[in-house]
């Protein structure tokens, strides 16, 4: 899954794909035709940034920037598109135009959220997130992360099983660097086949965290090797999906992985 980021401060992305105030689709498009050059199989577009500390945005400026992006895609290309997004309108918008995937950080914990993503009927994303971005890095806690991030995502997918989706449409993911210490986020993706195990598809976002400039102390342009090698690490342990920035590096290690394993 490579990374398109529709917002105006997103420092981690590899290109600026926002210009003045609106979305430049033509740069969106050509970040998306090097991704799937590259052999990228999902594209995530997001238009609301979740690095900590960031402000929410506004129903109609995150339609703004997000709808555009996948109109224009799936108009150009025949690539996979995923919505990361937790705000019903912008679910709605996005299946209309042709969106397969909702990639929800707040696993669709959001007033209405749930119900447009079953009336959509497409497959969805559940990451786990202590707290909301703005207040998730202030002193993150919990007595057991493996069990207690778990716990969450196997009953969300239980509501959302009840509430209407199919049980094979619902992705899990321990939602690295969401209300985590990088102490948290280790133990967890130490721990990552206590999820793959349970069957459920797993996703794993580390490209270009905090916890690779922790353990390598490096800034985020200098973490391309750790990412890479986190997403091969992932994929060993049985991740379905990585969700990366630097989509040319990830496929050739992927298919080493694949051919040497
Ligand atoms: C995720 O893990 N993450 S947005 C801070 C960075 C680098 C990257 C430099 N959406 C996930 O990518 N969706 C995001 O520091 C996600 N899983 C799923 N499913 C944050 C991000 C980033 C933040």
């Amino acid at each position: 899954m490579g990374i398109v980021n529709v917002t105006p401060d997103s420092f981690a992305d590899a290109g600026k794909l926002f210009c003045a105030a609106s979305v430049d689709v033509d740069l969106v498009l050509r970040t998306v035709e090097g991704m799937i050059s590259a052999g990228v199989d999902i594209i995530d577009v997001g238009g609301e940034s979740t690095r900590p500390g960031a402000n929410p945005v506004a129903v109609d400026e995150e339609l703004a920037r997000v709808i555009p992006a996948i109109a224009a895609i799936k108009k150009h290309f025949e690539v996979l598109v995923s919505v990361d997004t937790s705000t019903p309108e912008v679910i709605v918008a996005a299946s209309a135009v042709g969106a397969e995937l909702i990639n929800d950080v707040r696993a669709l914990c959001r007033a209405g959220a749930l119900e447009a993503a079953v009336d959509s009927g497409l497959p969805v994303c559940l990451m786990h997130m202590q707290k909301e971005p703005t207040s998730m890095q202030c002193q993150p806690q919990y007595s057991d992360v493996v069990a207690e991030v778990k716990g969450f995502l196997m009953q969300r997918r239980e509501q959302c099983i009840t509430a209407g989706i199919d049980a094979n449409q619902v992705i899990i993911d321990p939602g690295f660097g969401f209300g985590k210490t990088t102490a948290h986020n280790i133990a967890l993706f130490k721990s990552l086949e206590q999820f793959t195990n349970t069957g459920v598809p797993v996703l794993v976002g580390v490209s270009r965290k905090r916890m690779i400039g922790e353990l390598l102390n490096c800034s985020t342009d200098q973490r391309l090797i750790g990412s890479v090698t986190m997403a091969v690490l992932a994929a060993q342990k049985g991740a379905a999906i990585v969700r990366v920035h630097d989509v040319f590096e990830t496929v050739q290690a992927l298919q080493i992985l694949h051919h040497c394993d």
